[in-house]
């Protein structure tokens, strides 16, 4: 059983981490407009002190408070300003506001918890929440309960359901129950708060679960021990189970919801998780741990009557529209045992009243001073290329941009944090930066981008759960994630990044170089700067390593490898074969001539087969192991891998193929056009043929434009697909590729035979396409 306030802890730390303060020299506004931005990340009444602006960097003494106003998401969110009225900000002076957390749709709200609002001093004022009176006259009777919810959920397993479209986006769950044979039965509890349940009344639970296996389960829920549910259901999806609580049952404080899974006759194992539960109860008028919030359930006029409180200072908000809430003042209160407020007000239905203890109003989770960044908005001159990377990776990223330079692109670094706050109202989310990129392309002066390199890591545990399941990584540039992978589910999908219009149809040429830190980032930037783009003249240059797994029921990857080699390799290039079970008989020899074929040199490396993020073949031909002891320096290769998740670069403490052999330095990989998520042969080979087609047919060298073209034409062909969405190019998208020798000397075809193994064994029968991926999709350690 976890603590409900563990993670909120964690969340705050990490939402206090996230934003540096840019200025540390006091500020004087002396007729400029200064703006400052406040994240929150709960919801309740903030307040703002004349410390919190000096710990941003204004002086208060130079400011006048009746030229605040505060926006969130481009509306104007109305404020009181204790002590406005002389125009100083004085030490007992604030700013108080009702701040609610991001709240988005449940995909969006992964990202973040952080809500932003915007104040800026010296500009035209903002609204005022205005005072009410709320003097009660005894003549009512006030309501002796209302409608109320718990909802109760934790979020430490991930899992994403392993399906396109599910009926929730949820990828976070609270536990998971696993009976297996000698433990048939598990049960596991989960606890919360209920305050003040009435008595007399039976309440409705809801829990949802999700099963990840396509067998019969068995279900039991109960409600501090009462047994309410015992139910069988059958298959791999979401099933969210209704029960009523008898009177009687729910306590004021802490709750448990038991939930078992016990195995049905046959089945040997299961695997259900549990996400949350719910009760919607009826809940007396006291305050809880300083705190209350109801709705009006008829229209008033009404009076309220509130027990509970430690102290009579309460704030009384009617927050029915949050942006603009009223303040409800002189109420009656009352001493007891606890204070009990009395307040009157002329209510609608739904109207809804936020009452909150002084003692129990936070401060703001961040603050600092942001001006606006005008020079992303309407900068002097425009850019080929624009690199979005976070501050700690400055250095390195500005070396990218100057040896973009030095071959004739112009190219910008921006920080991704500076896309969310000046194209995303401060609300972190990937959709940042396609608002910034599709700003560019209308209001920016020539050139305008057509390159975008994501220079950094991300990972999809964005809140930080279960650190010691998915350990805390850096996230510079986060995936963007989307339901787009018929196995996997949620899969990283850069290619959303440069989708301008959201058609599935990409427009941007863009590239990810996942790096965490400044060595890496160097490593990589050293690479790149040591590649020759001019020709392929040196003989390793010309030397193209072909691998491919053997598991005929699921693709023939020798056969398609060869159908790229005989169709589309141009005649400078020598294939060179690594065929399991073909060319090498056993997985030690396969695994032995990858090394030996990228230590020597290689221009190209294509691999077909199965795979997982961090190995390459069923028995593991290759792996993320294996790319540590690569020792190529100065011949880097451009991988092409299509098989499953080789690219999958988002799995916190999981590094994958495509991003560790990048990464390496002096060594691995100058680039990689890779999958993030799983991949049917069937579907694969075309794109590779439309790949290798735009590479080495139509010329087209530069790397990003050639999966960008890549990408239009299957779009031409089969519309949105999953494999335009996550074939990846893991590297940078002004990278070109050298060319060919024979376009600028007289060809003579080499008699050197690198490949010692003759296609002799026998033909692999070609079986009809089957469409099931080829690995298991990915799935959390157990
Ligand atoms: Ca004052
Ligand atoms: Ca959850
Ligand atoms: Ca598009
Ligand atoms: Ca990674």
């Amino acid at each position: 059983m976890k603590k409900p306030t563990l993670s909120l802890i964690t969340l705050l730390i990490l939402a206090a981490g996230l934003f540096l303060p840019l200025h540390r020299e006091p500020v004087h506004a002396d007729g400029g407009v200064l703006r400052v931005r406040i994240g929150v990340v709960q919801d309740g009444v903030v307040r703002i002190t004349p410390d919190d602006l000096r710990n941003a960097g204004i002086d208060p003494k130079t400011i006048d408070p009746r030229t605040f106003a505060m926006s969130s998401q481009g509306q104007p969110v109305a404020i009181r300003v204790a002590g406005e009225g002389d125009g100083r900000f004085d030490d007992g002076d604030f700013i108080e506001f009702f701040g609610q957390k991001f709240h988005g749709s449940l995909q969006d709200e992964k990202y973040t918890d952080e809500n932003v609002y915007w104040l800026t001093i010296g500009d035209a004022p903002g609204p005022r929440i205005p005072d009410v009176n709320a003097t009660p006259s005894f003549d009512l009777t006030p309501p002796a309960d209302f409608a109320a919810v718990v909802h109760a959920e934790e979020n430490n397993y991930w899992y994403t359901q392993h399906r396109k479209d599910p009926p929730t986006k949820e990828s976070w769950y609270w536990d998971q129950l696993r009976p297996y044979a000698s433990q048939p039965g598990v049960t596991h509890t989960f606890a919360a708060a209920v305050p003040y349940p009435i008595t007399d009344q039976s309440f409705a639970l809801t829990v949802e679960e999700n099963a990840r296996m396509n067998v019969s389960h068995r279900t039991t829920i109960a409600f501090n021990d009462a047994l309410l549910v015992d139910a069988t259901w059958s298959a791999k999806r979401r099933a969210v189970f209704t029960a009523t609580v008898p009177a009687g049952v729910a306590v004021s404080g802490i709750n448990t919801v038991t939930i078992g899974a016990l195995l049905q006759p046959g089945v040997t194992s299961d695997w259900v998780y549990v996400n949350y539960w719910e009760l919607a109860y009826r809940r007396e008028f006291s305050a809880w741990q300083g705190r209350i919030d109801f709705r009006a359930e008829e229209a008033g006029p009404h009076e309220y009557a509130i027990d509970g409180w430690a102290a009579p200072q309460v704030v009384i908000l009617d927050i029915s529209d949050p942006f603009a809430p009223r303040r409800l003042i002189e109420p009656a209160t009352m001493a007891g045992d606890t204070w009990t407020l009395r307040f009157r007000v002329d209510d609608a239905a739904g109207d809804h009243f936020w009452l909150q203890e002084e003692s129990a109003i936070a401060g703001p989770a961040s603050i600092a001073l942001r001006p606006p960044l005008d020079q992303l908005r309407q900068p002097d001159t425009g850019a080929d290329v624009i690199i979005v990377t976070g501050q700690d990776l400055f250095p390195a990223a500005e070396r990218l941009a100057d040896w973009h330079r030095s071959r004739g692109y112009s190219s910008r670094v921006v920080f991704f944090q500076d896309l969310v706050d000046e194209f995303n109202d401060g609300i972190y989310h990937p959709r940042a930066v396609t608002n910034f990129l599709t700003w560019t392309q209308t209001q920016w002066p020539d050139p305008k981008p057509r390159y975008v390199v994501l220079f950094g890591d991300g990972n999809w545990n964005f809140k930080g759960y279960n650190p010691a399941k998915y350990p805390i990584e850096p996230i510079i540039v986060p995936p963007y994630l989307a339901w787009e992978d018929p196995w996997q589910g949620e899969v990283p999908d850069d290619n959303r990044y440069a989708d301008l219009d959201d058609d599935g149809n990409p427009e941007l040429a863009l590239g990810r170089i996942p790096v965490n830190n400044m060595e890496e980032a160097n490593a990589v930037v050293d690479k790149l700067t040591a590649y020759d783009e001019n020709e392929r003249s040196q003989f390793w240059q010309r030397i193209a390593v072909f691998i491919a797994d053997d598991d005929p029921p699921v693709g023939d990857f020798a056969g398609d490898s060869d159908l790229i080699i005989n169709n589309y390799l141009p005649p400078d290039v020598i294939p060179q074969r690594i065929y399991r079970n073909i060319t090498h008989s056993d997985i030690a020899s396969v695994r032995q001539a990858i090394a030996d074929a990228i230590n020597s040199g290689t221009f190209m490396v294509q691999y077909a087969g199965h795979g997982s993020p961090d190995t390459w073949m069923k028995g593991v031909g290759w792996s993320v192991q294996d790319v540590e002891n690569l020792s190529n320096a100065g011949m880097y290769p451009l991988f092409s891998t299509f098989n499953c998740l080789d690219g999958y670069f988002a799995y916190p403490g999981r590094p994958s193929i495509a991003e560790t052999t990048l990464r390496k330095a002096d060594a691995g990989s100058i680039a990689a056009f890779s999958p993030t998520g799983l991949g049917a042969t069937s579907e694969q080979t075309p794109f590779r043929e439309t790949l290798m087609e735009v590479i080495f047919q139509d010329d087209v060298r530069t790397l990003g434009d050639a999966l960008l073209l890549t990408k239009q034409r299957y779009f031409q062909h089969r519309g949105r697909h999953y494999l335009i969405e996550t074939m990846t190019l893991f590297g940078d998208p002004t990278l070109t590729l050298p060319s060919g020798f024979y376009l600028n000397n007289a060809y003579t075809p080499l008699q050197l035979n690198p490949n010692p193994a003759p296609l002799n064994a026998p033909a692999l029968p070609k079986l009809p396409e089957r469409n099931p991926p080829r690995q298991e999709p990915l799935t959390p350690p157990l």
